[in-house]
């Protein structure tokens, strides 16, 4: 991999974008990159969690590379948005967690990564943003779905019409992000709550995540429906009985995942 790099700690899988002289800018190659690695982990049983951050310090990702952008007609456009938006959809549908550690800039197509992960930690000196409109263009990279489910139309809009940045406290009253934290403890408070997760049986983890992410778009009914329907087969799973009768034995148990 050239813009991506790939770590595993403890069951914890660190992709971190690698680009730092364009503060991380997303182009087709880092996608393509990040499409793989994904993919793969999903697959890997050693993979428990997924933390997406960006290199260098002073930025999570400043956007959709612009450079790249220019010289784009409108069938390039569509095919880029579209290449972004397949990965969007892919971190829904993947089966391990994966959380954003935004430090420094998370701005365009940057926040629209890491609204597309499952939560977001920052940094005090996170800004984040989607000021595509000040380019002249839009979020295309599911920015203005996920931003407007998250926080509501109204906010949504005020964000993308203006264009302006909002600081991680600002980002965290809004919902947009979970917890701050100082630039330095940023990664090792990440990767807390990731061990944290790790620990829990991984079918369960998963099967909560399907539940969150595909059962929002039914209605009320369906969704409880759609609950029920996930949650009964874990009654089937070896990681349900050893949970339960390790908390009748008080002891911790030990998952193996199915
Ligand atoms: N694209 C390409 N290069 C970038 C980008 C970017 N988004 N952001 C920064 N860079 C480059 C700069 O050009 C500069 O390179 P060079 O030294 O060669 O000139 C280098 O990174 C450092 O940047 P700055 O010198 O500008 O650093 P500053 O500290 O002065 O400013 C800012 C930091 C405020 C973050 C500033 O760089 C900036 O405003 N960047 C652009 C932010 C932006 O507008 N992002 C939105 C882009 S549009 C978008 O994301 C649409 C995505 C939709 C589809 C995506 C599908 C995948």
């Amino acid at each position: 991999m050239k813009f991506i790099l790939l770590e595993v700690t403890d069951g914890i899988g660190v992709l971190t974008i690698n680009r730092p002289e364009s503060l991380n800018a997303l182009n087709s190659d880092v996608l393509a990159e990040m499409e793989i690695a994904l993919h793969d982990w999903d697959r890997d049983d050693a993979v428990k969690v997924v933390v997406i951050a960006g290199a260098g310090g002073k930025a999570f990702v400043a956007g959709g590379d612009i450079k790249a952008m220019l010289p784009m007609d409108a069938r390039d456009a569509l095919a880029f948005s579209r290449m972004g938006q397949r990965l969007v959809l892919s971190i829904g549908e993947m089966k391990k967690p994966v959380i954003a550690a935004v430090n420094g800039y998370a701005l365009g197509g940057g926040l629209e990564l890491a609204l597309a992960c499952d939560f977001i930690y920052a940094a005090e000196n996170a800004k984040l943003g989607l000021p595509e409109t000040t380019l002249g263009t839009m979020p295309g990279f599911g920015g203005t779905q996920t931003l407007s489910r998250l926080i509501g139309p109204n906010r949504a809009k005020e964000l993308i019409f203006t264009g302006k940045s909002l600081t991680a406290q600002q980002a965290k009253a809004w919902g947009i992000v979970n917890e701050v934290y100082p630039a330095d403890e940023l990664l090792p408070k990440v990767m807390e709550t990731a061990r944290l997760i790790a620990c829990n049986g991984p079918v369960a983890v998963a099967t909560a995540k399907d539940a969150i992410v595909n059962g929002a778009g039914l209605t009320r009914e369906d969704s409880l429906r759609y609950e029920s329907a996930l949650f009964a087969p874990l009654f089937a799973t070896e990681d349900l009985k050893a949970g339960m009768q390790a908390f009748t034995e008080k002891r911790k148990a030990n998952f193996k995942g199915r």
